[in-house]
Order: structure tokens, then sequence, then C-alpha cells
């Protein structure tokens, strides 16, 4: 899946553009109300953003692994609060449809969620289960031709807003691992379900994470994702979604990395000490070229990987390489770029105290740093192990 270049030039524009014009100038406010404005949220639909991923026919834009990569890039110029509320029907609330649903569910849900009618959460994570994704303990027990959930889900982006949870549960007891979870789709509206009050967080204030407690959830067989012959294979589905979920993640690295280059630029410039601008001091050109570095080593990645996905349909080692790498390089990045500020980096009235605890989160999100060595490490072993 692709757009015509210059149809995609265009719109890689308009979204370079909007987040400058636009999201920029309300990041205080969605810092102080710890919300996204309104009409804000109304500008991400009008733009087609909810639906970046999803295919055409259901109403979508359909782009593939490479153009949501720039698009995601020239967003996350802005906060990341404004991404996360799009995050979640462009990535993993909406992939696991896109690649295994059913017709008929992609048909019920996608066009939905390509409006942004539909917020789509991704319900994995729990209170004792979080790294180790194949030991989930949420439970699904058949019951006749329905199924009935019961478990907590824990740091459920998006789960306040959600129209329809993405549920990763148990539904063979007896096998411990990965092989007896499926996914169920779930209407939010379903009965038995809580959504507790959002958590407050270090950072990227205005998005949205709660526990979600699912108290014997009736659903029909219908809802396992991709239909009944894909039980036990919720836990599959859910490595593929977070595959394509990374590369997503390591573009959100970028598009900070190059907001916090510039910044600290921008301030390296401006700012004198010793009777001259810092960034003519040669151990700030250290951190600035240090920075610059990281910056294009990791974008340079980040397109590779990309492109390997949509030409291969999956890029396991790439995409952990990715995530890995962009989203510790923006924290280095963010690191330099508050020591260049000094004292005023440290203060709230600068960007640079808020984007560095916003970026921190990169590094644990969608597979902690240290899931995404395991990840590498093994494909490595597995493939020369195969040679
Ligand atoms: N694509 C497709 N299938 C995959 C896959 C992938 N990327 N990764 C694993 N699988 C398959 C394996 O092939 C295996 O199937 P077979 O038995 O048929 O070979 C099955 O899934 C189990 O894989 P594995 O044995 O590797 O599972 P582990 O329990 O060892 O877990 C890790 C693997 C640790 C990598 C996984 O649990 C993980 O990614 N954890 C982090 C979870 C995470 O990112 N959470 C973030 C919150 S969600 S936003």
């Amino acid at each position: 899946m692709a757009v015509d270049g210059d149809v995609f030039g265009q719109l890689e524009a308009t979204v370079a553009r909007f987040a400058r014009e636009r999201l920029i100038p309300a990041e205080r406010r969605v810092e102080d109300e710890d919300a996204l404005p309104p009409e804000i949220v109304e500008e991400m639909r009008a733009l087609g953003l909810f639906g970046l991923t999803t295919p055409e026919e259901y109403g979508g834009i359909g782009v593939g692994a490479a153009q949501e990569a720039r698009l995601i890039e020239a967003l996350c110029y802005a906060s990341l609060a404004f991404r996360s509320l799009i995050g979640t029907n462009v990535g993993i609330g909406s992939q696991g449809l896109v690649m295994d649903g059913t017709p008929e569910q992609k048909a019920r849900w996608l066009p939905g969620i390509a409006s942004g009618a539909t917020i789509a959460a991704f319900a994995l994570t729990e209170p004792d289960t979080g790294s180790d994704a194949g030991g989930i303990r949420t439970a699904a027990r058949r019951d006749g031709d329905d199924w009935v959930i019961a478990g907590t889900k824990r740091y459920i982006t998006n789960a306040v807003h959600a129209g329809l949870f993405t549920v990763f549960a148990r539904t063979d007891p007896d096998r411990p691992g990965a092989d007896g979870v499926s996914a169920f789709l779930v209407p939010a509206d379903t009965p038995g379900i809580t959504v507790a009050k959002p958590d407050r967080k270090m950072g990227q204030r205005g998005t949205k994470t709660s526990d979600v407690i699912l108290d014997d959830v009736r659903v029909p067989g219908e809802a396992i994702l991709g239909g009944p012959e894909r039980l036990g294979q919720g836990f599959r589905t859910a490595m593929k979604v977070l595959d394509r979920g990374r590369i997503h993640v390591g573009a959100m690295a970028v598009g900070q990395g190059q907001r916090i280059l510039d910044i600290a630029t921008d301030y390296a410039l401006e700012r004198h000490q010793f009777g001259k601008p810092i960034g003519e001091h040669q151990l700030v050109q250290g951190l600035l070229a240090d920075a610059q570095a990281d910056l294009a080593a990791a974008r340079g990645l980040l397109r590779a990987t990309a492109d390997t996905f949509d030409r291969e349909g999956r890029a396991i080692l790439e995409a952990s390489c990715t995530k890995y790498f962009c989203t510790e390089a923006v924290g280095r990045i963010a690191d330099r770029a508050l020591q260049i500020h000094g004292g005023a980096g440290y203060m709230a009235e600068y960007d640079i105290e808020r984007l560095y605890r916003d970026v921190r989160l990169l590094r644990i999100y969608e597979g902690t740093s240290q899931i995404q060595q395991l990840v590498i490490a093994r494909q490595m072993l597995k493939a020369r192990r195969a040679a």
C-alpha cells in the first residue's frame, strides 16, 4: 500500500505545516489542561489522520510503513500528546484487524476507525504481564457459542476514549504460554467493562492511559479476531502488530529528536557566554554534533526498516533495532539539549524540560529497550542456526 508520490508529498507538507502552525502553539494548553483542545481533534479528523493506515476501501488513506514513518515523523515535530490520540487507530488498535481480521470484522469496524468516529485501543498489558506478553492471565471461558472474559488490563492507551478494544485473553487454561492466547474484538459498551480513571504520569500530559477491568464480559464467537479458526493465534497477531508499531515508535522518536535538536541549536545561537554565542564553544559543538549524528543515524535506520517492511511484509529484527536505536538516541539527544540549556533546561518555562520527560516513555512502551535487545539477539541466533 502506498499513496502516489505527488499526493503523498502534499500530504507530508500539510502534516508538517499543521504540526508547526496549529499543534506547537497549543502545546502549553495541553500541558496545563491535560487534554487536547476539541477543535484540534476535529482538525485532525478532517485531515484524515485517524485513517492514515486504514486501507482505502474502508475509507482510509492506506499508506504503507514507509509513508507512515514519514508522516508520523512530521506530526511528532509537535508534542507526542497529539499523536497519541490518533496513534492507536493508526497503529496497534487497528493493525490486528487490518492484518488478521475477517472481511465482516473489517467492514464493521474499519470505516469508523478511519474517520476517527471510533477510537480503537489495544488491551494486551496486565498488572502482572508486561514484557512477558505470553504470560497473559485474563481468561476467556467458553459458554455455549459465547466467550466470557474476565481480567484486568493495565496502561491501556486511549481506553477512556475507546469504542473498540482488542482484548488478548487466554482461551486455553492448559496452555501456559503464547499458544493459549486469543484476540477478541470487544465493543467498549459491552456490559462488564469498566475503564478506570486515567493514570498520572511523568510526562506526555494530554495522553490517557487507564486500567480496563473486564468483569465477565460476554462476547459472541464471532468476536475472535480473524474468526474461530484463529483461536489460539492472538499472541502471534499481537507480535505482528507490535513489529509495525515499533517502526511507528521509531518515527515518533525521530520527529521529536529533530524538534529537540532545533530548539537546542537555536538556543546555542542565542545564548551568549564568555563574550560569544555558546554554539561557538567547542564543547557545546560536541554536544550538538553528537546529537546530529544520532539523529541522522536514527532517521536512516528508520527509513531503511520501513522500506524493508513494505517490501517483505515483515521486519522483526530490523523493527526492534529501529525501536531500540531511535528511542535510545532521542533520549541522548534530549539529555544533551537540556545540558546545552544549562539551568534554563531544568525550568518548566522552557519546552526542553517537558520534551525531555515526554520522550522518556519511548524507551519503555511497545517493548522496552531490553525486550528489543532480546528480540534482536534471538533473531540473529536463529538466522545463523538456519544458515
Ligand atoms: N511475528 C510473528 N510471530 C511471532 C513474532 C513476530 N514478531 N514473535 C514471536 N512470534 C511467534 C513465534 O514464532 C512463536 O510461534 P511458534 O511457536 O509457532 O514458533 C510464538 O509467537 C511465541 O514466540 P516466543 O517463543 O518468541 O515468545 P516469548 O514468550 O518468548 O516472548 C517476547 C517473546 C518477549 C519478544 C514478547 O513477549 C514481547 O514482545 N514482549 C514485549 C511485549 C510488549 O511489547 N509490550 C508492550 C505493551 S503493548 S503496547
